[in-house]
């Protein structure tokens, strides 16, 4: 219960990097003695100190003789590698903690646990796991993308109440003004977004963020038969298979993917078991004939139900 306090709070910290750390994952750290916190600290910037070594910041004077008892939480493993700053579990060592209790490993390639055996090998106590799902989930992008070598995939459509996502040769109107703008805010916070080419013909999205703030993603079209020439506009990347757009995202480290449809699309993504979320916006809407919404997969899971507008979204996992 101790662990999940202070844990939790590494948990909030690590959230004030949300705009700025990534690449970088968010980090929080926690240094308590003597059930007081001494220190806290998170990772506010891609290429900035570590959430650890602004934890050791914040310790007043008067308290450093009290390290050498402290516990440090970290909501993520000590770095143990040279990136744009030195090894935290070097620094967590050279500090004379006495134990450490992490979320989650880290699954970057030059991490991978030994940041842990680094101060375990020095006489550290480590206790790894700590609301480790929690831990996940805040940085699930930089989990999948290191872990499975990969981005993170979320494919996602909207649809009617009996399961059409669009007319047959006509548009049709699913989201409401406040879903529509939580689309564009999902956009901001991935790197890449596909579409298939039946899509970008007929729909000529944008797939911009101009109802939030932030970068526009990657835009991609899937298609077997278009060149780069004819994609309009003309700063969209053209690519003809899946494989190939997942190559190419994990080469230019780009974390995260959302599919946006259409149905042959996203059914290709299910397919290949390629998702890591789908997220289906439900209309109170019926209509008699349309395409059909892509096959649920059968190893998903329900993570959360929300109502907005009438309108229920539903997200799923595996
Ligand atoms: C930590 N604490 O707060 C963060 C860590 O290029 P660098 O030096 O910033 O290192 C980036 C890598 O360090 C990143 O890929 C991830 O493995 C780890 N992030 N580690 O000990 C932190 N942000
Ligand atoms: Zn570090």
């Amino acid at each position: 219960m101790e662990h999940e306090y202070y844990m939790k709070r590494c948990l909030q910290l690590a959230e004030n990097g949300r705009q700025n750390a990534k690449p970088n994952p968010m980090v929080g750290a926690v240094i308590v003695a003597r059930n007081r916190i001494i220190g806290e600290g998170y990772h506010v910037r891609f290429g900035e100190e570590h959430a650890e070594v602004n934890a050791f910041a914040s310790v007043k004077p008067e308290d450093e003789m009290l390290l050498n008892e402290a516990t440090i939480y970290v909501s993520l493993e000590p770095c143990s590698h040279y990136g744009k700053t030195p090894p935290c579990a070097d620094l967590i060592i050279s500090k004379g903690i006495k134990r450490c209790v992490c979320g989650c490993v880290d699954p970057f390639a030059k991490v991978q646990g030994r940041g842990i055996q680094r101060m375990r090998d020095a006489g550290i106590e480590v206790i790894v796991g700590v609301m480790e799902k929690e831990c996940l989930a805040l940085n699930h992008r930089f989990i999948t993308f290191n872990a499975k070598h990969r981005p993170y995939i979320l494919l996602k459509w909207a649809q009617t109440l009996n399961g059409f996502i669009s007319r047959k040769g006509g548009p049709l109107q699913l989201s409401t003004p406040k879903t529509q703008m939580l689309v564009h805010q999902l956009r901001a916070e991935n790197d890449a977004i596909l579409v298939g080419h039946t899509t970008f013909l007929s729909d000529h999205p944008r797939l911009d963020v101009r109802q939030w703030s932030g970068q526009n993603p990657e835009r991609i079209v899937l298609s077997p038969t278009m060149s780069a020439q004819n994609a309009r506009p003309s700063n969209w990347t053209v690519a003809a298979t899946i494989d190939k757009v997942i190559a190419h995202l994990y080469a230019t480290k780009k974390q995260s993917l959302v599919v946006e449809g259409g149905r042959m699309t996203l059914q290709a993504f299910i397919d290949r078991g390629l998702w890591d979320e789908i997220r289906i916006e439900t209309a109170p809407v019926l209509i008699t004939d349309g395409v059909p919404a892509p096959h649920i997969p059968s190893d998903a899971h329900i993570e959360k139900i929300e109502s907005i507008d009438g309108n229920q979204i539903i997200t799923l996992c595996r």
